[in-house]
Formats: structure tokens, sequence, C-alpha cells
């Protein structure tokens, strides 16, 4: 068992509170009130924003690693963020149909909190491992999330289907398997203070995700 699945075992509780949030149960369910869903996708654009400089500084530590001889992880890291470009078009798309104006929004505490963290983690001096385990992290749990929107028998309504499809999808599973994969390789010959860090970030993403999920689907339910 890879290090990065024995953190999923050990930290289970949170796995499944940051994957089966009420806001993601509430989209499967079809019982999702539109405002949550437009407060989500106002604040998620500017989490991805953010999100492009994280990725990017991952880029720069993986660049610098000498266990990645053909250049493989790079690449894998590199596509993610590319893919991010297609994802900023699509956000503002969305927003448009949504009638959510994004121009002059503001990030609420939660995503700030999130966004701080982001920041800390893109420090020169914060190890690659805790870093690629971080970003595996974030995009395992909306793979996770929106994966469950998706399943047989779920009543996600039409028009969200495809911001589901979007983190749902197996392309989206398989990219997200590439970066567990770089992760457990560096975790593998990490030193005990190095695993230690990369484990707290883990746990932190998943404390983060919920925070953020809270955040929209509270807005909706006191409004
Ligand atoms: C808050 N977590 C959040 N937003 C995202 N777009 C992702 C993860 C996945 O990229």
């Amino acid at each position: 068992m890879g290090i990065t699945e024995s953190w999923l075992q050990k930290h289970h509780e949170s796995f499944v509170k940051a994957t089966m949030h009420p806001f993601i149960l509430s989209i499967k369910q079809g019982t999702i009130n539109p405002s949550s869903f437009k407060t989500w996708l106002a604040q998620d654009y500017i989490f991805v924003r953010e999100f492009v400089p994280f990725v990017a500084s991952v880029l720069l530590k993986a660049c610098k690693q000498v266990g990645d001889p053909d250049g493989c992880e790079m690449e894998t890291i590199l596509g993610g963020l590319a893919s991010l470009h297609d994802e900023i078009s699509w956000f503002k798309k969305e927003a448009s149909k949504w009638d959510v104006s994004i121009s002059g929004i503001v990030a609420q505490e939660p995503n700030r909190e999130y966004c701080r963290f982001l920041g800390n983690l893109m420090q020169p001096e914060v190890d690659y491992a805790a870093c690629i385990t971080a970003f595996w992290a974030i995009e395992m749990v909306y793979q996770t999330s929106f994966e469950l929107c998706l399943e047989p028998g779920s009543k996600t309504p039409a028009d969200l289907l495809e911001t589901c499809q979007r983190w749902g999808n197996s392309s989206f599973k398989h990219y997200c398997s590439s970066l567990q994969s770089i992760a457990d390789h560096c975790l593998e010959k990490a030193e005990e203070d190095v695993l230690r860090e990369a484990e707290e970030a883990f746990v932190r993403v998943l404390h983060n995700e919920v925070g953020f999920w809270n955040m929209s689907y509270g807005d909706a339910q006191t409004s």
C-alpha cells in the first residue's frame, strides 16, 4: 500500500466529510438551492485563479527534482497547469449562463483561508513532497465528490451535469491517480519531518475543502 493510501485510511472520517458533504449530496439528490451553486461557482472561480500560481510553484519544484530523469512527472503537472487555462474559460462561460457576475466578487473567509494555505505551500523552502501531496489531495477531493453525482440513480439536475462531468470524468480520475503515484514516489524517499509536513498538508486540504463546501452550502440555508 502506498503512503497516500495509508493516509486516506487513517483520516477516513475527514475524507468522507470532504467528499460526501451535504452540498455534494444536495446536487446528487437534485435538491440543491441554485443560490448555493452560484456561490460555489463564483468562489471557485476566485480559488482556481489562485490555484494557478500554486500549481506553477509545484511545477517549478518538479523541474528541480533529480528523481524524474525522463521528465514524466513534470509533464503530468504541466498538463494540469495547461488545463487550468481551459477551466478559467469554463468558469466565465458558466457564470454568464447562471447570471453570476464574477468581476466584482470578493473571496469569503473560508476561501481566503484556503488561498493563504496555498500561499504558504508556495514558499521555496516547503518540500516538493508536501506540495505534490497537497496538489493531489485538492484534485482528488473534487474528483471523488463530483463522480458521486454521476453514479447511476443520482438525481443530479441536467444543468449541473456538465459541472459534475468536468471533475467526475474518467480522464480526470486517471490524472488524479497519476498525481497520486508521483506523490507516493516522493513520499517513499522522504525523511521523517517531510513526511509529517506532507501528512499535515493532506489533512489541511481535507479541512479546507469542508470549509469551502460549508461556505457555499450555508449561504443559501441562511438567506
Ligand atoms: C475548492 N478544490 C476547490 N476548487 C477546485 N477547483 C478544486 C479543488 C479542484 O481543482
